[in-house]
């Protein structure tokens, strides 16, 4: 039987993500039964979610390794019984690069003569200046990083303190790190070009005047919101969930259902981002290598904000706290990761008889359970909406500040828009994939391609208007790697077949793909190897709890293959059953000048939306809004 995530079976507070002391207690248990010497490092200790046979106790999913030889062991910990359960090594598994790297990769290329050398030819010669990013490496072959665990650091030096450096790269210089072993590989240095000194600050510490004009807007909730939180469980106008969170995929959303009259009905048993990729599109210089998959490879979860109420979040929020572990085993709180709120959000629904000027319009609101995550120097925000009609949508707002770059040896600008004298951000995208594992209405659900196609002319369709829509089931894992197709408008949805509805549908959830994104990498790219999840905008696989990761368990310099196209090779039913949902979208970001020297939010996600889930507009029971006007009721 395939094992699925479970939470009612095993209790309430069975998902509640591991406190500080459960995180320490894991890392203690690890270390007390296989202890890995000095060098034994902890990538990964979090919540082993319980499966639906609801195995009492708590564990603990420990991922351990040691940087003398870069082994790498997996642990489930029972926290409950202080016990190793299991203990698996992972031959070639490299871990994730930590926040507690950041800096040291930094640390370890200033030290070196060599970086230090390149640095002067280039006239910089105050290394408290110099900005060098940990970004990972991936496979390239070099015969010299064989085996090694690498960060390149790639390098921008400020004017002065606190000056935005990434108005200043350093083209052309990395220092290849071995992480582990804490020295430098080689330098790749691909000749001197001049560093642009021009500043192009955004901190408000810069901004010597600013616009005047802008009045307060004030939220006010004088009865406080509209939901209740229990621990990690939220209810709201329906809907209730529980929230989770983990270092790799941030923000998680347990068990998601809304009510339905006297009757709750479940629409998600699991949501989550699973994995991102942000492949970069210039071939020369130290580019080629910037493939960074921020969940993969440095998990977004460990990289949250803690937020602050009046400039992150408006009107009466709930906080969640994240706790994630250090690669000392210790336990680190994020404070205010979460942050839970209502928003009011346009008119819901609208309508005037024209005869009788009988007028109703009911407001819309939704709430939103986000976290943002800074990734060196970019910043993605997750925001979950939930609102009143059934709708589900996750809003991925992308700003911080781009990647830049210098100019070719040769001055001219290369694959990538000029946006200062010197300064370039090079064509790029953000390949999101979302892991959703479906339960609506129930465990077994199947997907479903609409495409909306014009009918051949004749004697059936004299005046060649009609359209037909065309319903293909996607039944095997090979069938159900999808791509859209605006010429027949496809879309899909994902329904219950076990039940009917009272007019007669099978309940299901459309799926509208607004950012769909495939990128146009070649096959033996880095993303085409290792990002297999960019090739197909929608994925289903039968929900199994070790198949969580779309380009594979350990993503930092891993192998070609890895997750989600080699699981579907199976070509396993995906058909009246529990199924995993995989959708890949993003933004291709093609620079400009506006995103410069820090972005604007630009937007992508996607929206699950009820369909022939209820039976009717589920909102005629929303009361109207008291108005200071007449118009309302
Ligand atoms: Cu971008």
């Amino acid at each position: 039987m395939d094992t699925v995530y479970a939470g009612a079976q095993a209790g309430p507070k069975a998902l509640d993500p591991l406190s500080v002391h459960e995180v320490a207690a894991a890392a203690g248990i690890v270390r007390a039964a296989h202890d890995l010497g000095p060098g034994m490092r902890f990538e990964t200790i979090v919540l082993h979610e319980p499966d639906s046979r609801g195995q009492p106790g708590r564990r603990a999913f420990v991922s351990a390794y040691d940087i003398a030889t870069g082994d790498l062991f997996e642990a489930i910990v029972s926290l409950s019984d202080n016990a190793v359960e299991s203990w698996t090594p992972r031959p070639g598994a490299k871990p994730r690069i930590a926040p507690d790297e950041f800096l040291l990769a930094e640390q370890i290329a200033k030290a070196d003569p060599r970086f230090v050398a390149a640095l002067a030819k280039r006239g910089i010669t105050d290394l408290s200046l110099v900005c060098s990013d940990p970004w990972s490496c991936g496979v390239f072959g070099h015969p010299d990083e064989e085996g090694r665990r690498l960060i390149q650091t790639i390098t921008w030096v400020r004017n002065r303190p606190f000056d935005n450096h990434y108005a200043h790269p350093v083209e052309g210089l990395s220092a290849v790190v071995d992480i582990n072993r804490g020295e430098v590989v080689r330098i790749d240095d691909h000749g001197v070009v001049p560093v642009p000194r021009e500043e192009a600050n955004y901190s408000s510490r810069f901004q010597k005047t600013w616009r005047t004009g802008l009045k307060p807007i004030e939220v006010v909730q004088p009865e406080g919101p509209s939901f209740t939180v229990d621990g990690y469980a939220v209810a709201w106008c329906g809907w209730t969930f529980r929230v989770g969170f983990t270092p790799r995929e941030g923000l998680v959303l347990h068990d998601l259902k809304i009510r339905d009259g006297e009757t709750v009905r479940g629409v998600l048993k699991r949501a989550c981002l699973a994995e991102m990729v942000v492949p970069y599109g210039h071939p020369s210089g130290v580019h080629p290598r910037k493939n960074a998959f921020d969940c993969g490879e440095y998990g977004i979860g460990v990289l949250a904000n803690s937020l602050k109420l009046g400039c992150d979040c408006l009107g009466a929020i709930h906080y969640f706290d994240a706790v994630v572990n250090r690669i000392d085993g210790s336990a680190q709180v994020i404070e205010n990761a979460i942050c839970l709120h209502e928003e009011d959000c346009g008119i819901l629904w609208k309508h005037t008889d024209f005869r009788t000027e009988d007028s109703d319009v009911r407001r819309n609101r939704r709430l939103v359970i986000s976290f943002v995550a800074t990734v060196g120097n970019y910043e993605y925000g997750f925001y979950w909406h939930l609102y009143l009609d059934g709708t589900i949508e996750l809003d991925v707002r992308l700003t911080g500040i781009i990647n830049t770059a210098g100019l070719m040896p040769d001055g001219s600008t290369g694959r990538g828009t000029r946006v200062a004298p010197g300064v370039v951000g090079h064509i790029h995208q953000h390949v999101f994939n979302v892991r959703l594992d479906m339960e609506v209405d129930g465990p077994n659900n199947t997907v479903v391609e609409v495409d909306t196609v014009a009918d051949p002319p004749g004697p059936d369709n004299p005046w060649h208007n009609a359209l037909s829509i065309v319903e293909t089931p996607l039944l095997t894992e090979k069938a159900a790697r999808r791509n859209g197709d605006p010429s027949r408008m496809r879309w899909w949805k994902i329904v219950n077949r076990d039940r009917t509805t009272a007019i007669g549908h099978h309940p299901g959830y459309r799926l509208a793909a607004h950012s769909a994104l495939r990128t146009p990498a070649a096959p033996a790219s880095q993303v085409g190897q290792r990002a297999g999840f960019v090739a197909h905008d929608i994925w289903v696989t039968p929900t199994r709890a070790d198949e969580r990761w779309p380009a594979g368990d350990y993503v930092n310099q891993s192998r070609p293959g890895e997750g989600l196209p080699a699981w579907t090779e199976q070509d396993r039913p995906v058909a009246d059953r529990p199924i995993t949902v995989w959708h890949s979208f993003g933004h291709n970001h093609i620079v400009r000048p506006e995103d410069f020297p820090v972005q604007p939010v630009v937007h992508c996600g996607f929206i699950l939306q009820p369909f022939a889930f209820f039976d009717r507009n589920p909102t005629l029971d929303i009361p109207p809004a008291k108005s200071v006007h007449s118009c309302c009721a």
